[in-house]
């Protein structure tokens, strides 16, 4: 593979739990500017949506489509990441981006995840290969057990897509499902650093809770596909594009544009953001 940024050991530990971390995978100058326009460009602020969990507390997130030339786009499209999604992907066909999300979990307010696979949402999309989608999650802040850090149940990707149904405003994954792969498998709580990276299978089961701590937590989540995985039911095109791939040192050197003219998701035009038509 060209320029490989993931060793072996770590491809086969993806595929064995169904995660991997990479400590430092962004540097911490890069990191500090994505930050910095996560908090200071309003198109993120305009255009962020509350999902609201079991409880009625609401997660906060932005989410668009098209990797541009702004900070979170040379990220997604950065030659590192993207060979490192090749490696982890079941496929040889090209990677496409399908989207990503600024998750903002604020002090004391940031409402939970509930337990689900992204499978069980995109499941909805038609994509046809689980193997063949996975996310980045990529650490602006820490992230820890007080503020609400995301947690995976190692290796429950093997268990294939279970069933969901709706959790609050959110797609939930079966509870006895889940149950019983707690008797058996190891929960993860994933406490990692401004900076680390973890890539995560379509089909791991995950959750996070509420950030009742006084510290923000937030994170940029990209979502890949491979070109060669065909969804049948999503209107977004960049799940089907190729991505243009950058430099590592663009998201610090190279200039940038605002994420102004973004496609971003609006909570209306999200079929799995809303009970109707879902079929449990
Ligand atoms: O960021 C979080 O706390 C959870 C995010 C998540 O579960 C997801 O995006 O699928």
């Amino acid at each position: 593979m060209p320029n490989a940024s993931l060793s072996q050991q770590q491809i086969a530990s993806f595929h064995k739990d169904g995660y991997l971390i990479v400590k430092n995978f962004i540097s911490k100058q890069a990191v500090e500017k994505l930050y910095t326009t996560a908090t200071a460009d309003h198109s993120m602020e305009t255009n962020s949506i509350n999902v609201t969990d079991q409880t009625g507390k609401n997660s906060k997130l932005s989410l668009w489509f098209t990797p541009g030339n702004d900070v979170f786009g040379y990220m997604t499209r950065s030659e590192k990441m993207v060979n490192s999604v090749a490696a982890l992907l079941d496929s040889d066909a090209p990677v496409c981006h399908f989207h990503s999300k600024l998750m903002q979990k604020e002090p004391k307010v940031g409402g939970a995840w509930e337990w689900h696979q992204d499978y069980g949402y995109w499941y909805k999309n038609q994509f046809m290969f689980p193997d063949q989608l996975l996310s980045v999650m990529v650490a602006l802040t820490p992230a820890n057990k007080q503020n609400g850090c995301l947690q995976v149940i190692k290796g429950s990707h093997k268990l294939g897509r279970i069933n969901h149904g709706f959790a609050g405003e959110q797609v939930g994954a079966d509870m006895v499902m889940v149950e019983n792969a707690l008797k058996s498998m190891d929960l993860v709580y994933v406490e990692i650093e401004p900076g680390d990276a973890l890539f995560f299978h379509s089909n791991i089961l995950h959750r996070s809770e509420a950030n009742l701590s006084e510290n923000a937590r937030w994170s940029i989540i990209s979502c890949y596909s491979s070109q060669s995985n065909l969804a049948y039911n999503e209107t977004s095109t960049s799940w089907k594009t190729p991505i243009e791939v950058v430099a590592d040192d663009a998201i610090t050197n190279w200039e940038s544009t605002s994420l102004y003219h973004a496609d971003f998701l609006k909570k209306e035009n999200d079929p799995a953001l809303k009970p109707t038509g879902w079929e449990k």
